[in-house]
């Protein structure tokens, strides 16, 4: 098979969770590009329909669905109107996240609760929902979004870091649990990017937005088109031998502990 082949999506069924706008819709626009077909949900019919629209601008026929990934019912019936509308799930991104920056001594045991369902609960329900047809069909790719929290902790994030590192470790037991049927379960790291999630941290003038510039060794923020690639990567041929991994695309933030001030 030729190198470039490797990395192609055609023919796949991807569904990406959370994926209207942000970080979900940069990945399943770019595996749209490598031939997949997009599956995608929100948790109201007035943000699938954004999310459609926003597809077809871009040229993609995206099939969206309401769906709240933490109601286990609702995604046991999600999947299977997927697999019977649109096709056998090939490839999960478990995208749909939250975050709720609050100091630890002062954060309701709801509110962390609520963190820890949407971010680590979902992507247990969502894998556990499409992982037995994959293993019929032979194969699969799990692709969970984890974080810097995933490896640090900061003030603030105490439930989001809790969640982002249980699905660092639930990312390599699907790996071992499951490879042995073809399916690879990998993690994208990403650093800090542009989105509707950080742009608290983005405001001009905001002590986190020149923090994290001089933290990153590529000295900005990132974008979500830096994360396509290597989404792509994980979601194809060309990663059938990388399981339980946790890529970091972070520009250069874990491998460093930062510059001394000047
Ligand atoms: P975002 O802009 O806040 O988008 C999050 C998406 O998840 C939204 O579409 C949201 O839908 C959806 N969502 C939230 N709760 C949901 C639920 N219960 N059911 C279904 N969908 C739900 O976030 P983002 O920055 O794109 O981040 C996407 C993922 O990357 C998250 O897991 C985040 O933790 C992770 N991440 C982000 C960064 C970053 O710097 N931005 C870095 C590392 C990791 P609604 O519009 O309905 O809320
Ligand atoms: C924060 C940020 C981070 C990013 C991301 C970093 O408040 O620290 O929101 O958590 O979202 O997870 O990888």
């Amino acid at each position: 098979m030729d190198i470039i082949k490797k990395f192609s999506l055609e023919g796949k069924v991807a569904l990406v969770t959370g994926a209207s706008y942000g970080i979900g819709f940069a990945i399943a626009k770019s595996y749209s590009e490598a031939g997949a077909t997009i599956v995608f949900n929100d948790i109201n019919q007035e943000l699938v329909n954004k999310g459609i629209k926003a597809y077809a601008e871009e040229g993609i026929k995206a099939f969206g669905y309401v769906c709240d990934v933490t109601d286990e019912q609702m995604v046991n019936e999600l999947v299977e109107k997927i697999e019977k509308e649109v096709g056998v799930i090939d490839i999960l991104v478990n995208n749909a996240g939250i975050i709720k920056r609050v100091a630890m001594i002062d954060m309701k045991a709801a509110d962390f609760r609520k963190v820890i369902d949407v971010d680590l609960n979902a992507p247990f329900i969502v894998s556990k929902a499409v992982i037995p047809a994959m293993i019929k069909k032979g194969h699969g790719k799990i692709i969970n979004i984890c974080s810097m929290m995933s490896e640090l902790g900061r003030e603030t994030v105490s439930a989001y870091a809790a969640a982002k590192g249980g699905l660092k470790m639930l990312t390599k037991n699907i790996a071992a649990e499951y490879g042995e049927y073809n399916i690879q379960c990998n993690g994208i790291g990403p650093g800090y990017i542009a989105t509707p999630q950080t742009a608290p941290l983005r405001t001009q003038g905001h002590p986190f937005n020149n923090f994290i510039i001089g933290k990153t060794p590529a000295a900005r923020w990132g974008t979500t088109e830096d994360l396509v690639g290597p989404a792509v990567f994980l979601a194809s041929d060309a990663s059938d031998f990388v399981n339980g991994h946790v890529l970091y695309v972070d520009g250069g933030i874990l491998a460093t502990l930062g510059k001394q001030p000047e």
